[in-house]
C-alpha cells in the first residue's frame, strides 16, 4: 500500500505569524489505495493574537486553528487524534459523508476519547469540497479545536493561488457562561443593515450573546496576519470558514467583485458575483478573485465591534507592501452580499410546496432563549427530549423549519447533504446544497430535502450556535 503525502501547507509558521501559502498543482484522481495518515494532538495553548490579549485555549498541533490538512478526493484519511486537553473529546468531521462510528459525537456515535486517550478516525473523505473539522465536545470548538479540510475534486477549475482562510474570534470566557444561562449583557455587533440587527426590536435583550476579546483570521490579529501576495492577472480561489460559534461574518475584500462558486464545499448551479460574503456560523463559502491591477486592499470581516478591524489581512501586488490598504466600510446598506435566495433564484412569487416524492416529512418550530433561560428548544423540547426523525434507507425526507425566535439559527444535519428547496415561502429554482444554513427569525420558514443514503446510523441535526446546542436545540436523524 503506497502512502499518500500529507501536505501540512497552509497556516505554516514564520516568525510567529501564520501565512496563507498556495495549492500545489491539483494531482489525478489517487487510487483508492492512498491512505493519508495524519496525528492531531489536541492540547492547552495560551493563545496570544494581539497585545495584552493571553487566551487560555485549546489548540491541535499547537496551533490555532488546527492545520490545514489537505486530501485528493478518493484518497483515505486515516487521522490519529490524541487527547490532552483534560476532558473527554472527539473529532467531528463536518459536511462529510462517513461511516456513522466515525462522525465523532460523543456518546451518540462514539464513547469520547478520555483524556490522554487516543482514538483513530479512518475514512474516505466525501463530497470533494471546502470543509472542516472541530471537538464537539462542550464548549471546546470555542476554545480553539477546529480546522479546515479540503478535499480537492480533480473537477474544479484551476487556481493561480488557492488560499484556506478560517475566520475565528477570542471569546471572553465569563461570557461564556453568562450566554449558556441566558443572562449576558454582550451586545449584537453585526454590522449596521444586516438581516441579524434588522430582526432586533429596540427592546429586545438577548442574554445569549458571547462577548470577544480579539478576531482572527488564521491565528493573527491585524496588523500582525501576514499578507497575501498576489500577481496582476491572477485569479486566486478563497476558501474561507467562519469559526467563530455564535455570529454570522460579513468579508468582503475592498475593490473586488467575489465570484462565489462554492457553498458549504458544493458546486452552485451557477457562480454568483458580490461584493461581500454572508458566512453563518460553521458554513464555507469558496470565492474567486481576480486581480487586474497593482494595488494594497484589506480582506476583512466586518462588524460592529470596535475592535473589528483585527480581523483583517492585507492582499497586495508585488511592490505594494507599503502601501496604506484599501479598505471597506463596516456597514453593509447598499451592499450585495452572498443569500441563498440569490443563488438559488428564489421566485418572486411564491411557488412552494414544490412537487417530488415525500417519505418522511417532519416540520420543527424553533423556540425558546428567553432572558435568564437556559433552553433553545425545537418543538418546545430541549435535548435528548426533542422529536428525532426516524428513517428508512432510501427515504426521501423533508425537514421544515419555522422560527419563533428573533435570531437566526444555522442549522446543521450532521453526514448529508441536504437541498435547500423553499426559504419564506419561495421555492428556489436551483436548491443549494449545504450542510449548514441560516433559518430567519420572526416566523421565517425553510424546507430542506434529502435522501436517506447514508450510512446507517444516529446522525445529529442541530443549531450550529455552540450556545444554543448546548442548551438543546438538536435532535437526531436515526436510521432503521
Ligand atoms: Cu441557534
Amino acid at each position: 500500500m503506497r502512502r499518500g503525502t500529507f501536505i501540512a501547507g497552509g497556516f505554516a509558521l514564520a516568525g510567529g505569524a501564520m501565512v496563507v501559502q498556495a495549492l500545489p498543482p491539483l494531482a489525478a484522481r489517487a487510487a483508492a489505495s492512498d491512505v493519508v495518515d495524519v496525528s492531531l494532538t489536541a492540547t492547552p495553548l495560551t493563545f496570544a493574537p494581539f497585545p495584552g490579549i493571553s487566551f487560555q485555549g485549546l489548540a491541535y498541533n499547537g496551533s490555532i486553528p488546527g492545520p490545514l490538512l489537505r486530501i485528493r478526493y478518493g484518497q483515505r484519511l486515516r487521522a490519529r487524534y490524541v487527547n490532552r486537553t483534560g476532558e473527554p473529546s472527539t473529532i467531528h468531521w463536518h459536511g462529510m459523508i462517513l461511516p456513522n462510528a466515525m462522525d465523532g459525537v460523543p456518546d451518540v456515535t462514539q464513547v469520547p476519547v478520555a483524556d490522554s486517550g487516543a482514538f483513530v478516525y479512518e475514512y474516505t473523505p466525501d463530497p470533494p469540497g471546502t470543509r472542516w473539522y472541530h471537538s464537539h465536545a462542550g464548549h471546546q470548538t470555542l476554545l480553539g479545536l477546529f480546522g479546515m479540510i479540503v478535499v480537492e475534486d480533480p473537477r474544479d477549475e484551476r487556481a493561480d493561488q488557492d488560499i484556506a482562510l478560517v475566520f475565528h474570534d477570542v471569546p471572553k470566557p465569563a461570557s461564556v457562561e453568562a450566554a449558556l444561562a441566558g443572562t449576558s449583557t454582550a451586545p449584537m455587533v453585526d454590522p449596521l443593515g444586516s438581516p441579524e440587527l434588522l430582526a432586533m426590536s429596540p427592546d429586545d435583550r438577548m442574554g445569549d450573546e458571547i462577548a470577544y476579546a480579539a478576531h482572527c483570521i488564521n491565528g493573527a490579529s491585524y496588523p500582525k496576519a501576514s499578507p497575501i501576495v498576489v500577481q496582476v492577472g491572477q485569479r486566486v480561489r478563497l476558501r474561507i470558514l467562519n469559526a467563530n460559534v455564535t455570529q454570522t461574518r460579513y468579508v468582503r475584500l475592498a475593490g473586488h467583485v467575489l465570484r462565489v462558486t462554492h457553498a458549504d464545499g458544493n458546486p452552485l448551479a451557477q457562480p454568483v458575483n458580490v461584493e461581500a460574503l454572508r458566512v453563518g456560523v460553521a458554513e464555507r463559502y469558496d470565492a474567486w478573485v481576480e486581480f487586474t491591477k497593482p494595488g494594497a486592499w484589506l480582506l476583512q470581516g466586518l462588524s460592529a465591534d470596535p475592535m473589528a478591524f483585527e480581523q483583517a489581512v492585507v492582499v497586495h501586488t508585488p511592490g505594494m507592501e507599503h502601501a496604506t490598504p484599501q479598505g471597506s466600510p463596516s456597514a453593509l446598506e447598499g451592499v450585495r452580499y452572498f443569500t441563498y435566495e440569490l443563488a438559488g433564484l428564489a421566485q418572486a412569487v411564491g411557488a412552494w410546496p414544490a412537487g417530488g416524492r415525500i417519505d418522511v416529512s417532519r416540520s420543527y418550530v424553533l423556540g425558546g432563549g428567553q432572558w435568564a433561560s437556559d433552553r433553545w428548544t425545537m418543538n418546545g423540547s430541549a435535548w435528548p427530549n426533542t422529536e428525532k426523525i426516524a428513517v428508512r434507507r432510501g427515504d426521501r425526507v423533508e425537514v421544515r423549519f419555522t422560527n419563533k425566535t428573533d435570531m437566526h439559527h444555522p442549522m446543521h444535519l450532521h453526514g448529508h447533504v441536504f437541498e435547500i428547496v423553499e426559504i419564506n415561502g419561495h421555492a428556489l429554482r436551483h436548491p443549494l446544497f449545504k450542510d449548514t444554513s441560516l433559518v430567519d427569525p420572526n416566523g421565517g420558514t425553510m424546507t430542506w430535502r434529502f435522501s436517506a443514503t447514508s450510512p446507517a446510523g444516529r446522525w445529529l441535526l442541530h443549531c450550529h450556535n455552540d450556545i444554543h446546542m448546548m442548551d438543546g436545540m438538536m435532535t437526531e436523524v436515526d436510521y432503521a
